[in-house]
């Protein structure tokens, strides 16, 4: 009886170390939100320039003792917000709640992270495959948590050119990354457009990781 589940599994397994947990903050989403705002305020979205010379098309902040940033020198985490000179602001106490829930769900029971990235996508924008790998241990898990619009996420291998697998993540769902799944290529479709009734035209990721 048990293995004929009628509902969605809600914790579904990805790949070995990638666990998808469906709706795992849906309730909590307005109050994310809402907390984001505090971080926003003194720390606005910003598209960053690449290495290369290129806009990214995702607009990115941060909160947290470590921000990622990206200019012409290259990638890294920064204590600064270089737009302001000050501090990242806090992480939220609902966002170090959720990271920690979700990590601990997925077998990762001592998570503390020390960066929020936050990406907000509108249409048209994406995530191109890459690894994430700017962190000093990759021993600690990332977690992701969607909020707003629907996105379809690539996931990849080990090895840049491993075929790609697509999956739907909608507002609330949650996915923790680790153990050999952590330097798995990954990316972002194209977003589409749409309308959301808490974030309207953008989709929001919070992408929590132990990078110092
Ligand atoms: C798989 N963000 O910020 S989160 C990123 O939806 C990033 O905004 C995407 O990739 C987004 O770097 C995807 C999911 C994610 C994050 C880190 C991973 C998947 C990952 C690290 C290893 C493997
Ligand atoms: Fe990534």
């Amino acid at each position: 009886m048990m293995q004929h589940e009628l509902f969605a599994e809600p914790r579904e397994p990805l790949a070995e170390g990638a666990v998808l947990l469906r709706g795992f903050c849906a309730r909590e989403v307005e109050s994310l939100l809402r907390e984001l705002d505090s971080v926003t305020a003194p720390a606005p979205f910003r598209h960053m320039i690449t290495p290369g010379g290129y806009r990214m098309s995702v607009a990115m902040t941060n909160c947290g003792p470590l921000g990622w940033v990206s200019d012409a020198s290259g990638y890294r985490y920064s204590g600064t917000d270089p737009v302001s000179g000050a501090p990242w602001p806090a992480m939220p106490e609902g966002f170090v709640r959720l990271a920690q829930a979700a990590a601990a769900a997925a077998g990762f029971p001592a998570f503390a992270p020390d960066a929020c990235l936050v990406n907000r996508y509108e249409p048209g924008a994406k995530l191109s495959l890459h690894q994430d790998k700017d962190e000093k241990d990759f021993r600690a898990p990332i977690v992701s948590v969607s909020l707003g619009l629907p996105a379809t996420f690539l996931f990849g291998g080990q090895r840049r050119k491993d075929p790609v697998r697509r999956f739907r993540l909608v507002t609330g769902d949650v996915v923790v990354w680790g153990g050999p799944a952590r330097l798995t290529y990954h990316g972002v479709s194209p977003l589409a457009d749409g309308e959301d009734t808490l974030t309207g035209r953008y989709r929001i990721n919070l992408t929590f990781r132990k990078a110092g």
